[in-house]
């Protein structure tokens, strides 16, 4: 079976673990969102695709879902000695080698399809993993800051400032103009199903779906496309999903995400156990909907997420 998943971070990356121990014969592509990426330091960083790569290549630090497991900061500490900012970005020594290495291959002229690749010789994350373009897209969030409206890079918005300003408005800077990368419109046309992981809706993979075709090729493949809530009971397991829902007008409950996706893009949708009350309301916009333990405790837990949402893509199949 070819399964492909539209992926933003940790969301993304621990639902991906478990889905490969429920179909560990199936063959996954996973579409990562690069909306995320910044240019820091001299070098290309890219989290999401990032946090994909080490959890399923063993090198994640698991109690913070992103970075390098037994990570130091000496590199960190001296760019502060320097006072070369910005410092509220934490840039591991371990996972500096990895930015070093792909903007490396950057400048040699690589695109960061190829790059990913070559970084994930040394991971073998047991996926195929495909950024959604190999161009420069940069989400931004307009936010207040008591003296006017700026827009600011999602990294300055969400770990520079804590997701604390109201966020007015998101805009995948660059998307488009920005083009599939190679590979990525042919797995979903080739693909047996597509599956939504409980990432975010709007800066994961409302990004993803914002580059000029992706969201027409999932819509004519003619294949269930199913996805998972990321909210439980009304807000984010953890993130900032309910902020940036807000800035798009979307009400912050697993129904209105799906809603939201629509059932021209949707055919299923998977909500926790505790939301169960919103089954009947995501079948009135014609999504089928069922009601499942959606918490990621732990891999078996999350494998029993991925084989609820494969067993919805064959009744709506
Ligand atoms: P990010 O790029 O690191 O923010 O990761 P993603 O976009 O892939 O996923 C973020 C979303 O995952 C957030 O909106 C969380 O609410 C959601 N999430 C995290 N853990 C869980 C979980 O255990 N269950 C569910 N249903 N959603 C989760
Ligand atoms: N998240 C933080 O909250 N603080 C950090 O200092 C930080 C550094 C960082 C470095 C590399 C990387 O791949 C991810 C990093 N993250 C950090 C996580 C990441 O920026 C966000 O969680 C996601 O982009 C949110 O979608
Ligand atoms: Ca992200």
């Amino acid at each position: 079976m070819r399964i492909v998943v539209l992926a933003g971070g940790i969301g993304g990356a621990r639902f991906l673990r478990g889905l490969k121990q429920a179909a560990p014969d199936a063959d996954i592509t996973v579409i990562g969102n690069t909306g995320d990426d910044i240019h820091l330091f001299g070098l290309k960083v890219c989290p999401d695709l990032d946090t994909v790569m080490y959890t399923l290549g063993g090198g994640i630090h698991e109690e913070q879902g992103w970075g390098r497991a037994g990570e130091t900061f000496a590199v960190k500490e001296e760019l502060a000695a320097y006072g070369v900012g910005p410092e509220w970005f934490g840039l591991g020594d371990r996972d500096v080698a990895t930015h070093i290495v792909r903007t490396q291959m950057l400048g040699a002229g690589y695109p960061l399809s190829a790059v990913t690749e070559a970084l994930c010789k040394r991971w073998e994350p047991g996926v195929r993993l495909l950024p959604m373009t190999d161009d420069r897209v940069e989400t931004h969030v307009v936010v207040d800051t008591g003296e006017g409206r700026k827009a600011v890079h999602f990294q300055e918005y969400w770990v520079g400032l804590r997701a604390e300003p109201t966020a007015h408005a998101v805009v995948p800077v660059g998307a488009e103009q920005a083009a599939p990368a190679p590979g990525v419109l042919e797995a979903v046309a080739a693909a047996d199903v597509v599956l939504f992981p409980p990432s975010n809706p709007v800066v994961s993979i409302g990004t993803i779906l914002a580059v000029p075709g992706v969201r027409e090729a999932i819509a004519d493949a003619g294949v269930p496309v199913v996805g998972l809530s990321p909210l439980i009971g009304g807000a984010p397991v953890r993130g900032m999903a309910d902020k940036v829902l807000a800035a798009i007008g979307v009400e912050s409950t697993a129904a209105a995400v799906a809603a939201h996706y629509g059932s021209g893009l949707l055919d299923g949708w998977l909500v926790d156990a505790s939301d169960a009350e919103a089954v009947p309301e995501v079948e009135r916009v014609g999504i089928r909907c069922r009601a499942v333990p959606l918490l990621m405790s732990d891999t078996a837990a999350t494998a029993a997420m991925a084989r609820a949402a494969l067993e919805l893509a064959e009744e709506v199949r």
